[in-house]
């Protein structure tokens, strides 16, 4: 696969190119990260589930940003080259703020760390007794700043996003995160999903309206565990790489050396488990 567009960025699984008259086009890979690596094995439709999932969710959620005067950066899922056909979506060029949108209902990763060292993520504090896992009474906005190539987003307080983006839009991205994640934990709990955490990443458009960017709801995006096995006081099964962590860790790969390609029942698996958060989620069969 070769396109002939300027390539603006790329991420470990992605890559953004200019499009031309301000628009961008997102392209998804069938590469798969674990444990801060990208693996060798693709997985093969991972581009194309995690993109229609994004434009599914991009649709949901249209009525909770239209609410708050906001909109998405979506501007077609078809209108692409052929040779990314379904894993790609043409966007809005926006001006991209400078915070990592992220919303927790659940206390997991790098949010327990924190929790355990000092009682709180940052400057949101949290009642006592809480484990790995547990539901917190009610949702957090937790943000982040983008950090350095292969470093991990560094978690920010509420004042720093105000002198980021300004103290209004600041209550706006709060106000916003928290909505979007509540309808989203709300459709993912009708399909049996939990949704323990997500980020998202909003920009200006030319007229200075807020727009929710980049992709949302994606397992690359959020914690997915599946409610059925909910446990708190362990770290949960996760819905989409739970068996590429397990097959890692009985392979006795470092996590430090280049990691070794995924057996085929692993990918075979793991194909299925992003194929059935998708038609779990949406109600639709994936093609
Ligand atoms: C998002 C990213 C990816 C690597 C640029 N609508 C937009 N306008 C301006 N910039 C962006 C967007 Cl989505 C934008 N990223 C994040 C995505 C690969 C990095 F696919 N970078």
């Amino acid at each position: 696969m070769t396109l002939d567009l300027p390539l603006v960025a790329r991420g470990k699984v992605r890559e953004v190119y200019d499009a031309g008259d301000d628009r961008l086009l997102l392209v998804a890979s069938d590469r798969i990260s674990a444990y801060d690596h990208v693996l060798p094995t693709p997985i093969p439709d991972k581009g194309r589930v995690l993109t229609q999932l994004s434009v599914w969710w991009f649709e949901q959620l249209t009525p909770v940003l239209a609410s708050s005067g906001a909109s998405h950066h979506l501007v077609s899922a078809t209108d692409v080259p052929d040779s990314v056909a379904g894993r790609a979506v043409l966007v809005r060029r926006l001006g991209m703020l400078p915070v990592e949108c992220v919303a927790r209902g659940y206390l997991s990763g790098s949010g327990t760390k924190e929790y355990e060292r000092t009682g709180a993520i940052v400057d949101v504090a949290l009642p006592p007794g809480l484990v790995e896992g547990s539901r917190l009474p009610e949702p957090v906005f937790t943000p982040s700043t983008k950090a350095a190539v292969g470093e991990h987003d560094e978690a920010i307080g509420f004042s720093r996003v105000e002198s980021l983006v300004g103290p209004d839009r600041a209550a706006v991205l709060r106000e916003l995160t928290l909505a979007l994640y509540r309808r989203g934990a709300e459709i993912a709990a009708g399909a049996g999903i939990v949704l323990a955490d997500t980020k998202f990443e909003f920009g200006l458009a030319a007229d200075g309206g807020l727009v929710l960017g980049d992709e949302v709801l994606t397992p690359d995006s959020s914690r997915f565990w599946p409610a059925s096995s909910w446990s708190p006081g362990a770290a949960q099964p996760s819905f989409d790489k739970q068996y590429v962590r397990d097959w890692l860790t009985v392979s006795g790969w470092d996590r430090v050396s280049p990691p070794p390609e995924l057996p085929d029942d692993v990918v075979a698996a793991t194909r299925r488990r992003y194929v059935a958060a998708y038609e779990q989620l949406t109600g639709t069969t994936f093609r």
